[in-house]
């Protein structure tokens, strides 16, 4: 694109014309604040200085240059930018002097692989990290700085102001996730890429999908074809089922893979697998398949331990499944299999874990897996209320991660209060505060900082029908989740955290968003 001097100029002009925002140095929400602040974002930076004499404004003149490497990340920027600025932001190997983002790859220790150093300045914005993961980050950091109108699906005549100053950033813990259950309800691929646009926003780099429980199963298995085709029908309560081709499920991968989330699947066993055993009768102890169901009912099936077709079953499911996963873990479920009896359970896992290892994964599992003193690289994800949990303690020790997915805080399926339309309580109400006021590394005795894995949000779906329904669970509690699992733990402060969610709530709209407006928060 060529520009002429005199378009140079006027977005000059009009630049030296922004009105500047009062003090960026008063805390977010108090009178005389800033709109918007590098001290704004969710989750919290590890460090943030404003600047408000440094805004930059974004005019049909700026460019996205991209150092090698990066090109990825500049695309999907201006993807982010371009519907609502209307501008043409042209992705250039150089700035040549034209106003700029310019994003950047180097070697800054602070950082590590998920961090980045943001500078806004009058002049241009630089985007530095180590990885393309870093800038992704460091990218959705300067969408907050951003109006809230630049979320708008159409062109917006309005001026766009990047609020200035300086953020250095990385992450608390390598694992920041989100759980959908697909299985109790299906979701189109479509509803998934569109909850995962909207968790990446706040820095969430895994999505574990939960593929099969008792009511369907939902990922074609090529060796099983009926497990989807026949298994895959039902859903909770006769809703209708579905389930992903395995070129549907590639796609949902590599759709997370662009927004820099890696996808963990499950298979839920030895329990939760009425699905399977409704459909292939083989699965069954006594060679004969059992009724399906779709109530919500836990704890009734086992998959046959003694049997040898088990473990071909499972191999097969495995291979198929490690073929269709780049990134290193399979999970392989074991929550509830209170008809397993304790020592099949065992016998169980420790076949099965093999077999993962066999095809070039790693293990994740629901804590229980604990107990069958599984690898050093396998993560137990804890789903308990906190306290007391020897097998858990016991494999940190031994040098296992432990994922916190605390039911009682993390769980998205939990209601608000009693009038929660959607949502069970069995483990808690879980108002924004309550999800937002724990800390994982006091959580469980014995599993300290150093021993975390992450955080996870799961959202399991017996209530849950539809794209609204999934957002209403998930905002504004997902977001907190994810601060948890991103920002120092010196960052955490409800007081300031609650002002700070209140700001986001613009972009929910913008994007189309079905939040719950807790009482807790200051919408404005
Ligand atoms: C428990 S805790 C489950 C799921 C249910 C969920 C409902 C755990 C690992 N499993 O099977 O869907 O409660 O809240």
């Amino acid at each position: 694109m060529r520009l002429s001097r005199a378009v140079l100029t006027a977005a000059v002009v009009s630049l030296t014309a922004a009105g500047l925002p009062a003090s960026a140095s008063a805390a977010p929400g108090a009178p005389g604040a800033p709109e918007r602040s590098v001290t704004d974002i969710v989750p919290a930076p590890v460090s943030a200085k404003a600047d408000p004499r440094a805004d930059f404004r974004l005019t049909p003149v700026t460019v996205i240059a991209a150092d090698r490497g990066t090109g990825q990340v500049a695309d999907y920027l201006r993807g982010l930018l371009r519907p609502a600025t209307g501008y043409p932001l042209p992705v250039v190997p150089h700035a040549a002097g034209l106003p700029s983002i310019s994003l950047k790859l180097g070697h800054d220790p602070r950082i590590g692989t998920e961090g980045y150093e943001l500078k806004v300045a009058r002049d241009g914005v630089t985007l530095k990290a180590n990885t393309a993961d870093g800038l992704f980050e460091g990218v959705q950091s300067l969408r907050q700085l951003l109006p809230s109108a630049i979320d708008a699906r159409r062109v917006q005549h309005r001026t766009w102001t990047v609020a200035g100053g300086t953020i250095l950033d990385y992450p608390r813990f390598a694992e920041r996730g989100a759980m959908l259950d697909v299985a109790r309800h299906f979701f189109e691929p479509d509803q998934v890429k569109l909850y995962i646009d909207q968790i990446a926003q706040y820095k969430v780099n895994t999505l574990h999908l939960h593929l099969a429980d008792d009511q369907g199963w939902r990922i074609e298995i090529k060796s099983w074809p009926k497990l989807a085709t026949v298994g895959g029908k039902t859903a909770v309560d006769g809703d209708p089922g579905g389930y992903y081709t395995q070129a549907q499920y590639r796609d949902i991968v590599a759709y997370a893979a662009s927004r820099h989330i890696t996808v963990i699947p499950e298979i839920d066993m030895p329990g939760h697998t009425n699905a399977a055993q409704s459909t292939y009768a083989e699965l069954n102890c006594d060679g004969k398949a059992v009724p399906p169901r779709t109530d919500t009912e836990v704890g009734y099936s086992s998959l046959c331990i003694s049997s040898p077709i088990t473990y071909r079953f499972v191999e097969d499911v495995v291979r198929e499944l490690a073929a269709l996963t780049p990134g290193p873990y399979l999970h392989i479920g074991g929550d509830e299999a209170h008809s397993t009896p304790p020592a099949d359970y065992l016998t169980f896992e420790r076949k099965v874990q093999p077999i993962v290892a066999k095809y070039g994964k790693k293990v994740t599992g629901w804590h229980e897996i604990a107990k069958s003193v599984p690898p050093v690289s396998a993560v137990p994800q804890y789903w308990d209320f906190g306290g007391d949990n020897p097998d858990v303690a016991a494999a940190a020790a031994r040098g296992n991660k432990i994922l916190m997915s605390p039911a009682n805080y993390a769980y998205l399926d939990m209601k608000y209060n009693p009038q929660t339309p959607l949502g069970q309580d069995w483990a808690a109400l879980i108002e924004v505060r309550d999800g937002y006021g724990w800390d994982p590394a006091t959580l469980v005795n014995g599993v300290g900082e150093s021993r975390i894995a992450g955080v996870e949000a799961p959202l399991w779906t017996e209530t849950i029908r539809t794209s609204n329904d999934i957002e209403y669970m998930a905002f504004p509690r997902l977001p907190g989740i994810a601060e948890i699992g991103w920002s120092p733990r010196s960052t955490h402060n409800w007081d300031a955290y609650r002002l700070r969610l209140a700001k986001q709530a613009p972009r929910w709209v913008a994007q189309g968003i079905d939040f719950y407006r807790s009482p807790q928060v200051d919408w404005k």
